[in-house]
């Protein structure tokens, strides 16, 4: 492409979507996000970048999402996909970052830098898929996404309103027809087809009963349940609350974050005691279950109990089938709680690894495994099988003996349960529902299955959240200096303390973690670290104080 067909670029800049605000926005962990009224220019310009990433890879589909998750109404933001449906790369994070930072007369050249920078082939084909949550500005958003990609000839495709894994499985099913069909349809054909047919061969039994309440944050995921539960046959009772009717506002007092961060129950949700809830976050790709007792205390099983629910029973079936070459491995972060870690390892005996917070970190390292499951606590996760698991598990279906096919057949629909690009809240619900039906068990045994250790987060501003820096996966301070050798000092006084530090990726503060042996221990803890942190790293505002 010549350099004067670049014009338009500036001409839609000017016209449309010019930059009204000099306030620096970065590409962070979950993509820009801030408040809506910030942010068209940034989403066109993400069109524009959409379109010479789909170039760079040989014209494959990229994806762009338009949502802010669990933030409030007024938020909103935007994240790209890659071809196989993954977070964009993380080299290309300071390229989205330029783009969205240089002011409009600058950005026809920086635009033909860019290019210039990756090396597109301005006259391949390029090709964009973009998404949206339900948020009042979405429909906006998605314009100047589609007018980025247009301004560069690329060919978008809107699909609306979508959680944001289905829009990571369209691009997957786009660039990898073997994937599936890169629809709304296909999506719920590959997805709840295979949980329709696996329940209709598994019988409900034991303590598991088919009810389930769904708090859906009056987002996305709830209004595409109601259209899942529509073709459901009895294989699931679903009941749906927070599904965005009766005035209810998007993730405000609801959904996954909510009750994860705050540890209490959603508004909206008509409560039945020990009744199985599974909340799931705005945009649909989190999802953490619990249930009230009859002393009227939450009981939350989050990610990490979704994760080793998840394992566990997978493993169980390769067992079945006789792969004793294929293993299963955890991938979490150092915010699971260490009652799971040491339930994984010493019950479960499978390995686990912890690496960094953000979705793309622990996507990629369970890709190195046979089967991996990763999760975050928050809720956000999946499993992804290798090639080479679903070549075995397709040859014992034909070939093995009746056990191990059965068993195989199950394995099978449980593959095509899974949405493998990213966490998606949907599919986890639809595999935790098989796993907890297929083991026989109620939500109480399952959170039996281990206990949790007292744990604690806080937040803290400090001056510049940068000063605080870590390595092994956040687990220990590098910068500033003399933290880390005060939180060991801190942890060592406390059984079972663990304790870390780091700056948020969404949030200008610095997010204190601890856990200890008691619900004292903790606070005292916490509270420390948060002390030490003030003290070392330029706290503002009041110092925390020791619990009473
Ligand atoms: C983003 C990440 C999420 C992580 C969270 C941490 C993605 C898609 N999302 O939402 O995985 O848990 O950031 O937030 O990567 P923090 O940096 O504010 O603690
Ligand atoms: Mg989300």
């Amino acid at each position: 492409m010549p350099p004067s067909s670049l014009r338009v670029v500036y001409a839609f800049a000017r016209e449309m979507y010019p930059k009204t605000t000099d306030v620096f926005i970065q590409y962070g962990t979950a993509g820009f996000r801030t408040k809506a009224n910030l942010l068209e220019h940034v989403v066109y310009r993400m069109g524009l970048l959409a379109v010479i990433r789909s170039r760079v890879k040989n014209g494959r589909t990229i994806g762009i999402m338009i949502t802010a998750s669990h933030n409030l109404e007024p938020d909103n933001g935007v994240k790209l996909v890659d071809p196989d449906g993954e977070m964009l790369d993380g080299s290309w994070e300071e390229i989205a970052t330029r783009m969205a930072n240089v002011s409009d007369t600058e950005l026809e050249a920086t635009t033909a830098d860019v290019i210039r920078q990756v090396g597109a082939d301005m006259a391949l084909k390029a090709s964009v898929y973009v998404g949206m949550d339900t948020r009042y500005t979405s429909p906006r958003l998605a314009s100047a996404a589609v007018h980025g990609a247009m301004a560069l000839k690329g060919t978008p495709k809107e699909f609306g309103i979508v959680t944001t894994p289905m829009l990571h499985f369209f691009v997957k099913c786009r660039n990898d027809e073997t994937y599936g069909t890169p629809s709304e349809e296909g999506y719920y054909q590959k997805i709840v087809g295979a949980f329709k047919r696996l329940r209709a061969r598994m019988p409900v039994a034991g303590e598991y009963n088919n009810t389930l309440y769904v708090d859906g944050a009056n987002g996305v995921g709830g209004k595409k349940l109601n259209i899942i539960k529509k073709t459901l046959d009895g294989e699931l009772d679903l009941h749906m609350f927070n599904t965005g009717g009766n005035g209810g506002k998007l993730n405000l007092n609801c959904g996954a974050d909510h009750v994860k961060s705050t540890q209490t129950a959603p508004v909206g949700v008509e409560h039945v005691p020990w009744q199985r809830v599974a909340s799931l976050d705005g945009d649909g790709d989190r999802i953490v279950y619990y249930y009230i007792d009859d002393k009227n205390k939450l009981n939350l099983l989050d990610g990490d109990r979704i994760a080793t629910l998840l394992a566990s029973y997978v493993n169980q079936l390769l067992k079945e089938i006789g792969a004793s070459d294929l293993s299963v491995a955890l991938v979490q972060t150092a915010y699971a709680n260490g009652a799971s870690t040491k339930y994984i390892t010493e019950q479960l005996k499978m390995p686990v690894t912890c690496v960094s917070t953000g979705v793309k970190h622990l996507h990629h390292e369970a890709l190195k495994y046979d089967v991996g499951v990763y999760f975050e606590a928050n809720g956000h996760g999946t499993v992804v099988y290798s090639g080479k698991t679903k070549e075995a598990v397709r040859k014992i279906f034909e070939e093995g003996d009746q056990e191990q096919r059965k068993a195989a057949s199950i394995l099978l629909d449980i593959i095509d349960m899974t949405n493998e690009t990213v966490g998606d809240a949907l599919s986890d619900l639809f595999l935790v529902e098989t796993a907890l039906c297929a083991r026989g068990i109620n939500t109480k045994q399952w959170m039996q299955l281990y206990d949790d250790l007292p744990c604690q987060l806080m937040k803290l501003s400090v001056k510049d959240r940068n000063v605080v820096t870590t390595a092994d996966a956040d687990q220990q301070s590098t910068s500033p200096e003399g933290l880390q050798s005060r939180i060991d000092e801190l942890v060592a006084n406390i059984p079972s303390g663990r304790s870390f530090v780091r700056a948020s990726g969404t949030e200008d503060v610095v997010r204190v973690y601890a856990e200890a042996d008691t619900q004292e221990n903790v606070q005292k803890l916490a509270a420390q670290v948060a002390q030490a942190v003030y003290d070392l790293a330029g706290g503002v505002g009041t110092r925390p104080t020791l619990p009473e």
